[in-house]
């Protein structure tokens, strides 16, 4: 690896204390993101190197995946046997007529009663099926497209103000809030289908000592703590993301062999999670993940593993936070989390003011990704140096995609152009 540093638990005390910088205060200051070295995907836990896809596939992949879980993101239960699906809503003149919007519910405790989640789709008014991009929303699927009559989502809502956190429900007002993250128009036009669901029917985003969402349905009663690999809401999301796709299999306008699933934010560590787990998704994109993302979190800028954990108790699992302050500990990190989606395309955005999320931290993850794309055979990253690249010139011809765009944490529609256009080259249209 050409970016690798030494790194100790007192050189970071040290350096902090050279700086100034309590371990609470967030670093924008490249000159002081400590020195670290980072675990290579391409050894093993007990050091042998993997040269070889077989390697790779059978021994450390699984052993990648056991680490993200054990010490990140938390144990998600298996599939259900039975996932009973109805679809609620088929209108075959959405969008002026261009396209057909249904929406499907799944529930999922194997009974049409009880937790269920809604998808909204958009399909093109072409010969199906077509490929799909999927991804939560934040605001409800309401919030995509300001069509009335998409049904609102029952349950919690945040956002809304004035009106507490935790009780909120859906509103009228708050129809296609979100369209400009949703440019649905577009999709179809360019001849994929769109399905979103939204993340509070399958987690409420806040931390209730996981009460309420799918987290009850599954865990074991027991009394005491949970376990400290006991799976946090990203988990739950991207356990969602997966049971979306065993619908869309069934679903013959969607071509399942090529959904790419997506997400922003919190909902693009999600993607990223769903993407590393499910091998079904073809493509992953993650726009401005950010820390437990995309972003290395070795490089503790802006956003940390610390501020995350305490801001967001319920989002990881318990385990996470013993690599509070203390990153280089982690038997993992985000570069490896980017590994475990090789050789399928993986898509990488940033935004130049989103700095919270380190926009350097995201496109090293990819950088460091590569060598186990070249393992595999595909062509990784295009680019041979590590320097950033420019604000608004993608990279993205290999199978690796970055992007560091102007403006803020946001999905803008340069954004969505860029993933059409790599969606396009990798699903060969
Ligand atoms: C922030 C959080 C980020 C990011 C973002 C979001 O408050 O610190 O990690 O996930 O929220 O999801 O909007």
């Amino acid at each position: 690896m050409v970016f690798v540093f030494r790194f100790t638990r007192l050189s970071l005390i040290i350096l902090l204390a050279a700086s100034g910088l309590s371990a609470q205060e967030a670093n924008y200051d490249e000159s002081k993101v400590p020195p670290f070295e980072l675990p290579d995907p391409l050894v093993m836990e007990d050091g042998t190197e993997v040269t070889d896809a077989e390697t790779w596939g059978e021994k450390r992949r699984p052993e990648l995946l056991a680490l993200f879980t054990e010490h990140v993101y938390g144990e998600s239960p298996p599939r259900p046997e039975d996932l009973p699906i109805e679809v609620t809503v088929v209108d075959d003149d959405a969008l002026g007529g261009k396209a057909i919007r249904k929406e499907v519910t799944v529930w999922f405790l194997g009974e049409k009663t009880g937790p269920s989640m809604s998808l909204l789709m958009y399909l093109p008014q072409i010969a199906r099926p077509v490929p799909a991009f999927l991804g939560l929303n934040f605001g409800g699927n309401h919030s995509v497209q300001p069509d009335p009559s998409i049904t609102l989502n029952a349950g919690w809502f945040r956002n809304n103000p004035g009106k507490g956190y935790v009780d909120n429900r859906a509103t009228e007002e708050s129809r296609g809030s979100a369209a400009s993250r949703w440019p649905v128009e577009m999709i179809v036009d360019r001849g994929y289908a769109l399905c979103t669901v939204y993340y509070g029917d399958i987690d409420p985003d806040y931390d209730d000592g996981f009460e309420n969402g799918i987290h009850p349905l599954f865990d074991e009663k027991s009394e005491g703590e949970r376990p400290g690999d006991a799976w946090g809401s990203i988990a739950a999301w991207a356990w969602g993301l997966s049971r979306a796709m065993d619908y869309l299999e069934h679903d013959e306008d969607v071509d399942a062999e090529h959904v790419a699933v997506l997400g922003h934010s919190r909902l693009g560590k999600t993607a990223l999670w769903a993407g590393a787990q499910d091998e079904r998704f073809a493509l992953v994109i993650s726009n401005n993940s950010g820390c437990g993302g995309a972003a290395l979190s070795r490089r503790a800028f802006g956003e940390t593993v610390q501020r995350i954990n305490a801001s967001f108790p319920h989002w990881f699992c318990d385990n996470f936070t013993r690599y509070n302050g203390r990153e280089d500990e982690l038997p993992v990190d985000q570069h490896q989390l980017i590994a475990l989606i090789a050789p399928r395309p993986v898509y990488i955005a940033s935004a130049a003011e989103d700095r919270w999320a380190d926009p350097r931290g995201e496109f090293l993850s990819g950088y460091f990704a590569d060598p186990v794309y070249r393992l595999l055979g595909a062509k990784g990253l295009d680019r041979e140096t590590d320097d950033m690249p420019e604000i608004d010139a993608p990279v993205d011809t290999g199978t690796i995609g970055y992007h560091i765009r102007s403006g803020r944490h946001d999905v803008t529609r340069f954004d969505w152009e860029q993933y059409l256009d790599f969606a396009d080259r990798h699903f060969a249209r």
